[in-house]
């Protein structure tokens, strides 16, 4: 195992005896979410995944340790340090161990670290993707790369719509990613069940999403599989109202001029500044949702082995 890697004892033992295991991410942490409701929400995330009979793994970086399994205290360390954590994608992955600091690991640095722990299935909220406007500014997440090379399983609920959906899938489709939705044709857009976009495949059960995943990896292919959870019908938003919210927070990073990887988390904070918190409670149903599927999923996987 790799010298820069912590795995926590609960998720080695769980890895060493082929009990399921899910990983979460941590800039949704940092970044996604204001303090102290990150922090409620990643602890009540992993209850979520220990009542469905598999092992949490929070990953982030700490002190220059690449960190599988985090304590209650690191996590409200990461939720009350915020955005002054520093976002971590693959790019910034071999700085900040070397200088031995600290970072909240992306979709992207969540994949390499669940990957390098042995960890097949990883549960967010929503991963990046190809922004809008990407055709002048050539602002696509490193994500999607991700998903290309690294062989996770994501499950997520769609993306939003402060990227371009049909590129996006686009995007997937050059990269031989299958993008799969959970009981449904059409690919969700995060805060609602439609984005007007199909998926490649409906799979309706977590065997079934454990069983694609499982002969993707026998047969030798590299890459992960990108599962689309909608958002539970009671929670979703009125799409009028989320897609106003968005149009008006993508215009004003324009104009602040904003770019890089700061985009993703001030489209994050604006929209829920518009939309007075109604986003923040989706937000965090959604993630529990797609806790449990991943969950299940886990389990479903480690019966196949
Ligand atoms: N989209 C969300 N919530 C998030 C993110 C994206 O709806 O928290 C975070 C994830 O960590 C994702 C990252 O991997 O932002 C993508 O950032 P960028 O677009 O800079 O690659
Ligand atoms: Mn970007």
């Amino acid at each position: 195992m790799n010298r820069y890697l912590d795995v926590a004892p609960e998720v080695k033992e769980a890895l060493a005896n082929g009990k399921p295991v899910v990983a979460l991410e941590s800039t949704i942490i940092s970044h996604g979410m204001p303090y102290p409701q990150n922090v409620e929400t990643a602890l009540q995330v992993e209850n979520i995944i220990r009542e469905n009979g598999a092992v949490p793994a929070t990953i982030a970086i700490i002190g220059g340790r690449l960190k599988a399994g985090l304590t209650r205290e690191e996590i409200d360390y990461l939720g009350k340090t915020g955005t002054a954590v520093t976002k971590a994608s693959r790019r910034d992955l071999p700085i900040l161990v070397a200088r031995g600091m600290d970072g909240a690991t992306t979709v992207t640095t969540t994949m390499m670290i669940a990957h390098m722990a042995g960890i097949s299935v990883f549960a967010t909220g929503g991963i990046g993707g190809v922004h809008r406007g990407a055709e002048t500014t050539m602002d696509i997440s490193a994500d999607l790369e991700e998903l290309a090379q690294t062989p996770v399983m994501v499950i997520c609920a769609g993306a939003k719509s402060i990227l371009d959906l049909g590129l996006t899938l686009e995007y997937l489709e050059t990269k031989g990613v299958s993008v799969i939705g959970y009981g449904t044709k059409e690919l969700p857009a995060f805060y609602t069940r439609h984005s007007g976009f199909a998926v490649d495949y409906e799979l309706d059960t977590p065997e079934e999403l454990a069983k694609a995943f499982y002969v993707k990896r026998e047969l030798g292919m590299q890459g992960g599989m990108l599962v689309t959870n909608p958002i539970p019908e009671e929670y979703s938003m009125d799409a009028a109202v989320i897609n106003g919210a968005i149009d008006k927070a993508v215009a004003e990073c324009r104009e602040l001029g904003i770019h890089g990887k700061e985009t993703t988390p001030f489209l994050l904070a604006k929209i829920k500044d518009i939309t007075g918190g109604d986003s923040l409670a989706s937000n965090i149903q959604l993630v529990y949702n797609n806790a449990r599927l991943a969950a299940e999923t886990a389990k479903a996987l480690s019966d196949l082995r």
